[in-house]
């Protein structure tokens, strides 16, 4: 569909193109464009822009990905159809491996996620061959299995648009949790250590940009943050926001 840029959604609308063509290129379930329907949401409520609190996060995660001895990139199908280009250039700027790690896996999906990923530019994708298979302890979904080379054996992983109970399992398992995800107050928001606010494909593009800046830096050190002070800024600026539209 020709999306005219007068629109006044057209950004939104954009996005949701790339996820239907996503889904019928076979890298996102039918679930993911649910998923995506309630990150809309959200979106709407924290004004479709990158607030300072997601711009806060963004720059303690870059540094945390910088500084990380074994930093892993977790692709999921939505992750996969919105940002490879910048997924592939994230992974080069902080030295991460990638790794497809799905919640509904499907062995097709996954082959299809990575083809995408290296036709933007990735040469490595684990995730995919069992006999590397690991299982992370407390966790009953499919994405209990990860990769002895990455998530299994990480110390910061990166996950956006991701379910609470894999953030907890993670964190239990010792590594450090970095999350995408538009709900301020979902489980995965509330449990990672560094919830960056903001819509994945805005927020990585500038996760990618601030990187490139950080990575050149002789001496850079750990950023003081507040995982909850900052989440609950951005919960504020949601009921700020509702007041405003609801004119009350
Ligand atoms: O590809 P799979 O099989 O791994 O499945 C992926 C989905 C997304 C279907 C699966 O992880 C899922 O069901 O996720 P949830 O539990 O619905 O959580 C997704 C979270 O991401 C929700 O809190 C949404 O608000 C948020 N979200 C949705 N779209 C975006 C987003 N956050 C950031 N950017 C978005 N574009």
């Amino acid at each position: 569909m020709l999306i005219p840029k007068s629109h006044p959604r057209a950004a939104s609308l954009h996005i949701r193109e790339k996820l239907v063509s996503g889904y019928k290129s076979g890298l996102l379930v039918e679930e993911g464009l649910l998923a995506h329907g309630r990150g809309e949401t959200f979106d709407y409520l924290i004004g479709e822009k990158t607030s300072k609190y997601a711009l806060r996060a963004i720059k303690a995660a870059s540094v945390a990905l910088i500084l990380a001895k074994a930093p892993v990139i977790s692709v999921n199908g939505n992750f996969a159809a919105l940002c490879p280009k910048e997924i592939v250039q994230l992974a080069k700027i902080v030295n991460a491996k990638i790794e497809v790690n799905l919640f509904y896996t499907n062995e097709k999906r996954k082959r299809n996620i990575a083809k995408t990923l290296k036709k933007n530019g990735a040469k490595e994708i684990l995730g995919l061959e069992s006999k590397y298979y690991k299982t992370i302890p407390k966790l009953d979904s499919a994405r209990r299995v990860a990769d002895k080379r990455g998530i299994f054996s990480a110390d910061v992983v990166l996950v956006p648009l991701e379910d609470g109970d894999r953030t907890i399992a993670l964190k239990k398992f010792g590594k450090k949790v970095i999350t995408f995800d538009l709900n301020p107050l979902s489980r995965t928001a509330q449990t990672a250590d560094i919830t960056i606010v903001d819509n994945v494909i805005r927020g990585m593009k500038i996760l990618v940009d601030i990187s490139k800046k950080f990575a050149k830096k002789k001496n850079l050190s750990k950023i003081k943050f507040d995982n909850k002070k900052n989440l609950a800024h951005s919960i504020n600026l949601v009921k700020k926001n509702l007041r405003r539209m609801a004119h009350v």
